[in-house]
């Protein structure tokens, strides 16, 4: 299979909001303000000095309004309509952990201020291409997953990073639709885990992450579809077999384990050729490896015979 590897992209500083860079003080002040409007207590953020941001990984394409993406959700706990955004408001941000188990030196759980305490917080700016055909680019805040996984110290025998995302029926309607198989498991090799393109993410738009998009932490690897990037997640776990997610235990004839973002390999129901561009409407030609091909191709040498894409 031919692999296309396009150049990294050069981005214009002026697309690039300057709004976001601090999230810190101001940005929890903000948070609190909003999360009280909504009826909640705010949580207290750990990281009193800016996140830098990581210009790395140029996003090519100007940032999408922070109301589009807070208001335009998959988060199927919730509900399967795009308003989750609402419901997803009872879901309490505070106290949480996140527990790191399985084939690791030293399994734990740590609270979500405790990560934003001692990892590494970083501003990227990336894309994210749903499968379903339409896409945003957010500044999330965040610490690369090997930084944790360093912490955890993976045993020779973990081949797979399994993320394993919340499941509160109390406030999770969507639970109720027992057919699905909750909770939400996503997964992908350790080699992918450990790319630095792999992102925890505690953190948008300068502020505490939202629980719509995932709040308060979420796995984000952006040369992949959407649907790999768990929310709101509890457990990661260091695995030797492949784990079964969720939309693959759904329908495995349309989503497989790597979900590579390629514009070549139609969904068995559309194509997957252009993209639909979150606010604007517009419509722009999708990327191989959604534009990341640069950092993360060489992960896939060796292994044409596997379903990568889609
Ligand atoms: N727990 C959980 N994580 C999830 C989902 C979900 O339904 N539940 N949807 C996924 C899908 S399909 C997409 S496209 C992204 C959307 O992230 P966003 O709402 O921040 O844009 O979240 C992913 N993570
Ligand atoms: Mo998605």
């Amino acid at each position: 299979m031919l692999i296309r590897i396009p150049r990294g992209w050069e981005i214009p500083e002026r697309d690039v909001t300057p709004e976001a860079l601090v999230f810190g003080r101001r940005g929890a002040l903000r948070a609190a303000a909003g999360l009280a409007a909504g009826g909640m207590a705010g949580p207290a953020l750990a990281q009193d000095s800016p996140a830098p941001r990581n210009d790395r990984y140029p996003p090519g394409r100007a940032i999408t309004a922070e109301k589009d993406a807070t208001t335009y959700n998959n988060f199927y706990e919730f509900g399967t309509d795009k308003g989750v955004w609402r419901p997803a408001q009872k879901l309490p941000l505070r106290p949480w952990t996140l527990r790191v188990e399985g084939l690791v030196e030293r399994p734990r759980e740590f609270g979500v201020e405790e990560l934003m305490r001692a990892m590494p917080l970083e501003e990227r700016v990336y894309r994210l291409r749903c499968v379903e055909a339409w896409s945003m680019v957010v500044p999330w805040t965040g610490f690369p997953l090997a930084a944790l996984l360093a912490q955890a110290g993976p045993k020779p025998e973990a081949r797979y990073v399994r993320f394993e995302t919340a499941a509160l029926p109390a406030v999770m309607p969507g639970l109720r639709q027992s057919w699905y198989p909750w909770p939400y498991v996503e997964g992908c090799t350790i080699e992918e885990g450990l790319n630095d393109l792999s992102f925890l993410v505690v953190g948008a738009y300068g502020k505490p992450l939202p629980p719509q998009n995932g709040g308060p932490i979420r796995i984000h690897q952006p040369w992949k579809y959407g649907f790999k990037a768990g929310k709101s997640l509890v457990r990661i776990s260091l695995v030797a077999e492949r784990p079964k997610s969720f939309w693959e235990a759904i329908q495995p004839s349309e989503y497989g384990f790597w979900a590579n973002v390629n514009p070549e390999v139609s969904h068995p129901r559309w194509s997957q050729a252009t993209e639909r561009v979150l606010g604007s409407g517009e419509r722009i030609p999708t990327q191989i490896f959604n534009g990341y091909g640069e950092w993360v191709a060489g992960l896939y040498t060796g292994l044409q015979k596997e379903r990568l894409w889609g």
